[in-house]
Parts: C-alpha cells; structure tokens; sequence
C-alpha cells in the first residue's frame, strides 16, 4: 500500500458577492410586492403574507455575513431571484468545468505537477449541470490529463467522500495522483424566494490534488493518516428536482420541492452529534487523542454547529484559529467549505501536526479525514 499525501489545493472564487443587506433589501422588495399582489387573499384569510427577512436574523441563526455568487444581479432582481447564466454551445466549456479548471490550475500549481502527470480526476459536488457526459471527463479533457475521470454525488460530503475514493485508489495503485474537484453552483438550487434559506448558500469550486507521497515534490504537503464516512438515510435535507420530473404530472411548474428544501433546526440537532461521535471515533480507532489535534477544518454550514463540535471533539473551548471558519465571507458552499478551510489556513502548521478535515450534510452524509503535516 502507498502512502498518500494531498500536495496542492486550489479555490476559485466568483468575483461577485452578495451582502446580507443587499440580499435583504431585494428578498423584502420581492417579499412586499407579492403582498401588495396577493392584497386580497391575504385580507381575506385564504393565504398568509410573506414575512419580512432581516440581517440580524441572519448573523444571529448562522454566522454568515456575505456569500460569493456567478450571477449577482439576476439573484437580487425581484422581478427573478435567482441566477442568470447565459446558456453555452455543447463545445463551450460547460460552467462547472470552467470552475473546475481554475481552481485545479491552483492546485497543480501549488503542487508542482503538471497535468500531464495526473492520472484521474474526480468530479464530487452536491449536484452537476448534466447527467452527462460526466464534468470529471470535460475537466479532464480541457487540461490535458490522460487517464479517466467520473462524477459523484454526496451532497456536502462529496469532497471528503472524493478524497477517500481517491486516496483508495493511491494507496492501492490504480493511480498515482487524482485531482478531485468540487464546483458548487449553489445557488442556482437555492429558492431564493424563501427567507427560511435564502441566506444559506454561496458558489464556489475547490481542488485537492493527491498523490503518491513517494513520488510527490511539493515541500508543503500532508499525509492523509486515515479516511471514515457514514451515511444515514434522512429526508430533513432533500431536492427532489431529477429526471423523472417530465414524467409526473404538474411536475414542470414552478415546485418548491425542486429546490433544496431542510428541516433546518432538526438538521443542526441530530448532525451535530452524529458528526462528533464519528470523528472521536475515528481517532480512537487510530489512536489519535483529541488533544493531539492542532486544527478542525469543519464543514461549513453554520457557525454555532461548528462551535458544538469543537467542544464536543476538544472537550473544551476551541482556541482562536484551532477551528477556522470562512461561512462568514462565502456562506455555505456545500462540499467545498471545509477544503476552503483547509485551503486557507493549513500552511502556518509545523511538521508532525494533526489535523481533521470533517464535512457533514445531506443524506445524511459525514466525511472525516484525518491529515498530518509531513
Ligand atoms: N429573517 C428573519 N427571521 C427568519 C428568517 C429570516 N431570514 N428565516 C427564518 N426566520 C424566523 C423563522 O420563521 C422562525 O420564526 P418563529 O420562531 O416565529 O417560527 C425563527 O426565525 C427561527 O427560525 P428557525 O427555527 O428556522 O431558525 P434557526 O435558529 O434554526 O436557524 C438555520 C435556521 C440557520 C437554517 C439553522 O437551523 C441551521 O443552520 N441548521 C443547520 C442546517 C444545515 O447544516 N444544513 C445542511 C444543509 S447543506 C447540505 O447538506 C448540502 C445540500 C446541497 C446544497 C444545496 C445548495 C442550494
């Protein structure tokens, strides 16, 4: 078995942001013309009034201050709440690629490697823009890889889950390096429309580069110690957008339920301590104290769940930066929140420290991978 090593990660960033205020002002705009519409109704007791949404509200119940988008405008035109991307020919790179090939371009970088080095590249994000041919291929082609390359789907476990199919594949020698990319458009299955989550989610695309630690050059670069993933079946987070839709009658019309759509509260009650129980797990089974651990890049959903967890895992306060948060600034960007993490804050640690990377989500879905500087 080969030891594995992630050896370069990369972010691409959407150069547009959205505010909470910004957000606000257009939801309540949105929110006071459907009531002005609906003026009658509403009078008349046969539907209820939109309810106004609020900036306090919002850093109060999640943390998130700002999120960065693809399309900013068609987002806040109350007219359309929601993104507006112009539509590409089949020889256009598709969106995602494009995300994809930015932020692996970063990551090789980082890494040292060139393309033509790696073997396979693996697609995971919590949804993709075709059933196919697979985003993983495209990115493969549009760098220049030789190899293979495939989608997968677990929500915002999908990176976790990624660098475990991928180190799988290391360790046993299928290949010897595999860039794992995770483009979230989330906000194009966002309801924007819903002040219960139109805060939630932001776009985003990260990549990890593993590979062979026996082959790797880069200086800065971690072994990955171990890798744990659990499932269990939950609809408190569920979309229900798929093929089938045309199939069904009335399932073309404007449906909530082709969105992403949570049980917000009862989510934060039973993944927090299912995520706990795994990643204390985890480290007992490799014999890891949980006082030995210099950093948690956590999945980033909500900022009071992150702050459970580290006193869960820790068994205390975390210190400042032990569990570094970035929702504040992107919001929730489904698989790729704790590799941002990573990405961002992993180069001041020294040689020999451990370190978790933990994403959590639909499913339910939880990933722990458990890292350490070489
Ligand atoms: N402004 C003002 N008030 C509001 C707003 C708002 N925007 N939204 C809700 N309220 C009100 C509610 O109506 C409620 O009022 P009342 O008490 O009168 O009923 C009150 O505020 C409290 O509402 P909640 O109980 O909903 O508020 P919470 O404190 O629970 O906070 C959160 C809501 C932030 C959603 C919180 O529950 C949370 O973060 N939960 C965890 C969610 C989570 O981790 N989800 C993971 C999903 S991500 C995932 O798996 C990936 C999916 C794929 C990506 C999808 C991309 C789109």
């Amino acid at each position: 078995m080969h030891k594995v090593v992630i050896s370069g990660t990369g972010v691409f960033t959407p150069d547009q942001s959205i505010s909470n205020a910004e957000l606000v002002e257009a939801f309540n705009t949105y929110a006071t013309r459907q009531n002005e519409l609906y003026a009658g109704e509403i009078a008349a007791g046969t539907r209820d009034a939109m309810t106004m949404s609020n900036e306090d509200f919002i850093v109060r119940a999640s943390g998130i201050e700002n999120r960065y988008v693809l399309n900013k405008s068609g987002i806040l035109d109350p007219d359309i709440m929601h993104p507006v991307l112009p539509e590409r020919s089949d020889e256009d790179l598709s969106v995602m690629a494009q995300m994809a090939v930015h932020a692996a371009t970063l990551a090789l970088k980082k890494a040292g490697r060139e393309a033509s080095e790696i073997d396979a590249v693996i697609c995971a994000a919590s949804n993709h823009e075709r059933a196919y041919p697979a985003i993983a291929i495209e990115v493969q082609q549009a760098l220049g890889i030789e190899g293979f390359g495939f989608d997968m789907n677990v929500a915002c476990s999908s990176a976790t889950f990624g660098i475990q199919a991928a180190a799988d594949m290391i360790r046993s020698g299928s290949a010897r390096a595999i860039l794992m990319v995770n483009p979230e458009i989330c906000s194009a299955h966002l309801e924007w429309r819903d002040r219960d989550c139109h805060f939630i989610f932001g776009d985003v695309c990260t990549a990890v580069l593993l590979e062979r630690d026996d082959l790797a050059t880069a200086e800065d670069r971690f072994e990955i110690v171990s890798t744990r993933c659990l499932t269990q079946f939950s609809n408190n987070i569920r979309n229900n957008n798929g093929f089938l839709r045309r199939t069904r009658e009335g399932h073309m019309s404007d449906r909530r339920d082709m969105l992403f759509k949570q049980e917000g509260r009862k989510v934060f009650k039973q993944v927090v301590p299912i995520v706990s129980d795994l990643i204390l797990t985890h480290l007992a089974d490799e014999n890891i104290a949980p006082a030995h651990l210099s950093r948690l890049w956590l999945h980033q959903a909500n900022k009071g769940m992150n702050d459970l967890i580290g006193v869960k895992v820790l068994g205390r306060e975390p210190e400042p930066g032990e569990q570094p948060n970035i929702l504040q600034d992107y919001a929730n960007t489904s698989s790729a929140g704790s590799i941002i993490a990573f990405s961002k804050y992993s180069d001041d640690l020294a040689p020999g420290s451990l370190g978790v990377i933990c994403s959590f989500g639909a499913g339910y879905s939880v990933g722990s991978v458990i890292v350490r500087k070489i």
